[in-house]
């Protein structure tokens, strides 16, 4: 889909690959940028404003733990501003193996209320227009960093998840996918705990595989959600933009 015109909410938008990703958005001319973050960071939305003064950018404190009620209400208001929204992006993420419920309920269970509270403004069942989710997993939902298992198996939850939405669009309308970036240079990845500090130096030993940088990841995310392909496992690495044909794809029996 071409962006010009278009309104997007963007849960993790402040962060250091949600930042970059947003100003490639609005350089693509996107109508509304509704960032949702935990944090409240006023010098980086004006940061991003500044690459398109033509856009509209709008911040809101959010919470991805916040229960489905709460999060349903926000976007009541959200969608009753707008009318239209047409692309949400969950990004919200944290890594510390140390913190366990807290990495499922960021990480997972965050996203999954995220989509499943924009469903009944989106659902074709509920005369509505569809939509499309766009989630960001990670490489390491398909090859684990085996240090950080907790971290790597709620991304493979993530793009699990993410496939049963995508296959259920027949009967709701709204598409999704994968954006599932490599090792980028981000806070994120300077120092975190692996699991009952299997390894130590673990960030150290990652950061010797070569890296992209946020802008680079930035730019793909920006080319998946133009692409807008509907089940789509997208990789993100070292500056490339790769479809992943990962399991066999078949028809459920619903
Ligand atoms: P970051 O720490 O800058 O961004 C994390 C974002 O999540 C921030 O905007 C933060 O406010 C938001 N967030 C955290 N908890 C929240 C909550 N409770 N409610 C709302 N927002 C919350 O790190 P980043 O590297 O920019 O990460 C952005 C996303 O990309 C995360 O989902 C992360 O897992 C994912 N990702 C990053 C990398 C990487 O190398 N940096 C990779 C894949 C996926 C590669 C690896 O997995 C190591």
């Amino acid at each position: 889909m071409g962006l010009a015109n278009k309104t997007i909410i963007f849960v993790a938008g402040l962060g250091c690959i949600g930042k970059d990703t947003c100003k490639a958005l609005l350089k693509r001319n996107v109508k509304n940028l509704i960032i949702l973050d935990r944090l409240d960071k006023p010098e980086i939305i004006d940061e991003i404003k500044k690459v398109n003064p033509k856009s509209n950018v709008t911040y809101q404190s959010y919470d991805v733990m916040a229960p489905v009620s709460e999060s349903c209400k926000q976007l009541a208001k959200i969608f009753a501003k707008y009318k239209k929204v047409d692309v949400l992006v969950n990004g919200a993420g944290i890594l510390d193996d140390h913190q366990i419920e807290k990495t499922i309920a960021i990480n997972f269970t965050g996203l999954v209320n995220t989509t499943t509270a924009i469903m009944p403004f989106w659902d074709i069942r509920n005369g509505g227009p569809g939509g499309t989710v766009c989630n960001i997993g990670s490489v390491t939902g398909f090859n684990a960093i085996y240090q950080v298992p907790v971290y790597s198996a709620s991304k493979a939850a993530v793009v699990s998840f993410t496939q049963s939405i995508a296959k259920l669009s027949k009967i709701t309308g709204v598409k999704a996918y994968t954006v599932n970036p490599g090792i980028t240079a981000t806070s994120l990845v300077q120092s975190f705990n692996s699991w009952l500090d299997v390894e130590p130096c673990v960030a150290q030993k990652l950061l010797e595989h070569p890296t992209q940088t946020t802008e680079q990841c930035a730019e793909s995310f920006a080319k998946a959600i133009e692409r807008d392909e509907n089940g789509a496992l997208w990789k993100m690495d070292l500056g490339t933009l790769e479809p992943i044909k990962w399991t066999i794809h078949w028809d459920s029996h619903i």
